[in-house]
């Protein structure tokens, strides 16, 4: 058995040195085995893919492509708004406006028309009225006492009169004379019963105008606390506040 393993050895040593170095093969005296050529061996397993090779050289440019089709594609979405800008410049001032024509205003002119006509409607209603500045003055022919006067004066939409001007005072004494009250006297608003002496209007306000006549008021026998016009001297008398005289009332415009 070692002796058919060292033959075997023994001709493969010298095959493959005859391969390599034919010269010195007859130096090793490889003895010339002479045999009958066994059967083909089967053909082996293919063997594994072998590693990449490296990177080959850089080919030719090519052609110029077609020129693309100028197409415009669809908006994009909008982005973010941006910071605030600077504050610019005030404008220039604006042309004035057209007068007015305010609905309010006609409103309350018209309703102001309508209390003017429905004050002389009253007013045309009683025997005798003149109108003096912002005043109507008008006279029915009442002679009564000055509560009776105030009460029917506020009926008729006013008061009983009160002159706060000698235009006024002018006013009243040619209506007096008109109404055929030449020698009598015709009560005016004004009174000193809250307070002996001082004289208020009808309001309790203080008396901006007076035109007393000498002497007066003197209050006369501690009963005189109401106001009257001496018609026939255009000047204030105080007299009973329960006495009768004249009642002409005014009606503000
Ligand atoms: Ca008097």
């Amino acid at each position: 058995m070692a002796a058919l393993y060292l033959g075997v050895l023994l001709l493969l040593q010298c095959g493959l040195l005859h391969a390599a170095e034919p010269q010195s093969s007859q130096s090793l005296n490889c003895p010339a085995l002479a045999g009958v050529p066994g059967t083909p061996g089967h053909n082996g397993v293919p063997g594994r893919d072998g590693r990449d090779g490296k990177d080959g050289a850089i080919g030719p440019k090519g052609e110029k492509g077609e020129p693309g089709m100028d197409v415009q594609g669809p908006p994009g979405k909008a982005g973010p708004p941006g910071p605030q800008g600077v504050r610019g410049h005030d404008g220039l001032n604006g042309l004035p406006g057209h007068p007015g024509s305010d609905t309010m205003s006609l409103k309350s002119e018209i309703q102001q028309l309508t209390a003017k006509m429905t004050m002389m409607e009253k007013a045309s209603g009683f025997n005798t009225f003149r109108r003096v500045g912002q005043k109507y003055y008008i006279y029915d022919g009442l002679l009564d006492s000055f509560d009776q006067g105030i009460k029917f004066c506020n009926a008729a939409g006013g008061t009983i009169v009160l002159p706060k001007d000698d235009a006024e005072i002018q006013g009243l004494l040619r209506l007096s004379v008109a109404s055929g009250l030449s020698g009598k006297k015709v009560f005016i608003g004004v009174t000193d019963r809250k307070r002996e002496g001082q004289f208020m209007d009808l309001d309790g306000q203080l008396l901006t105008f007076t035109k007393w006549g000498s002497g007066q008021p003197d209050d006369y026998k501690g009963g005189q606390d109401c106001g009257a016009l001496v018609v026939d001297y255009g000047e204030w008398d105080d007299v009973g506040c329960n006495d009768s005289h004249h009642v002409i009332c005014e009606i503000k415009i």
